[in-house]
């Protein structure tokens, strides 16, 4: 039996489905992946920009980078990994979708039980008042500041070396405890705590089903490991 076939039946006896996304399954609409070979931006590392220090020392150019992203996205379409997905979720019982994308593209192809574990780039906030808005602007001309307080708003995301979103967490580890299938797409799985997420579904007892264009390191681990392309393979896959 071949893998695909394989993934199939086993996602085919599955009523419970947990999907792990990463950016991946975002590369094929034109949006850089993290670790990928284009990078993400000039000569910067993510783990560089993507941190409370580096705003605080820079927030324009942090804002720079987003404002970067936002552009990128605002273009982007979703593309047919990321509609698989939506296929997946009318067709089984319980499909809980944590991306560790920031896009918003699985809501734009409808998706609807979304954890988004690493925040949301459309969302602009004030980490002195808790003052948010969802705003489309891509291009500030200056660092935006909070009209409740005046501080300096952010972008809406998780920056490394600080907690996820308690609530949405405790929620998307519950609900890999409780799958029988967890769908791990696009993601090198380097990035913690959400890379754990992995092993508590296999420590959980559940099938594990990875969709990569490379080896990473849970490709000898999982239940079914399939080489390829998302926008490919998902498809195929449902
Ligand atoms: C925290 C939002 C603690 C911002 C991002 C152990 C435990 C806990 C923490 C740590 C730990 N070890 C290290 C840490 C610290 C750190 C961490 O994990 N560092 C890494 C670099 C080692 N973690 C944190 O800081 C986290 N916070 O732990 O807080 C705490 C607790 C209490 C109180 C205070 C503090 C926060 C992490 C969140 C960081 N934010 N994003 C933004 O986007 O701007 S992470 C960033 O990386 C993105 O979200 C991205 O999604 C994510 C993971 O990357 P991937 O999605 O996997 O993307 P990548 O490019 O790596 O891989 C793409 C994959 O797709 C590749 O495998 C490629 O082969 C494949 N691919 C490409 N194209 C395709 C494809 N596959 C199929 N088809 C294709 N077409």
């Amino acid at each position: 039996m071949s893998p695909l076939t394989r993934a199939r039946h086993l996602l085919a006896r599955a009523q419970r489905v947990a999907i792990l996304t990463g950016a991946g399954i975002s590369a094929e609409s034109g949006i850089p992946t993290f670790r990928g070979p284009n990078g993400l931006w000039r000569d910067y590392r993510p783990e560089d920009l993507a941190t409370p220090e580096a705003f605080a020392r820079d927030p324009q150019l942090v804002w720079e980078w987003y404002m970067w992203r936002r552009a990128l996205i605002a273009a982007a379409e979703p593309n047919a990994g990321h509609l698989a997905l939506v296929a997946i979720e009318q067709r089984v019982t319980t499909c809980t979708l944590i991306t560790q994308n920031v896009d918003g593209l699985h809501d734009r192809a409808g998706s609807t039980h979304i954890h988004k574990i690493h925040g949301d780039i459309w969302l602009t906030r004030c980490q002195e008042c808790g003052y948010q808005r969802h705003d489309r602007t891509v291009v500030f001309t200056e660092v935006p500041l909070c009209p409740d307080c005046g501080a300096r708003l952010r972008p809406g995301v998780v920056w490394f070396g600080e907690p996820l979103p308690r609530l949405v967490w405790e929620d998307a580890q519950r609900a890999v405890a409780d799958c029988q299938v967890l769908l791990i797409a696009g993601t090198s799985a380097q990035v913690f705590p959400a890379a754990g997420l992995i092993g508590l579904a296999s420590d959980a007892g559940a099938a594990t089903v990875e969709i990569n264009r490379e080896d990473t390191f849970h490709s000898v681990g999982v239940t079914v490991s399939l080489r390829g392309l998302c926008g490919d393979l998902l498809p195929k896959l449902v």
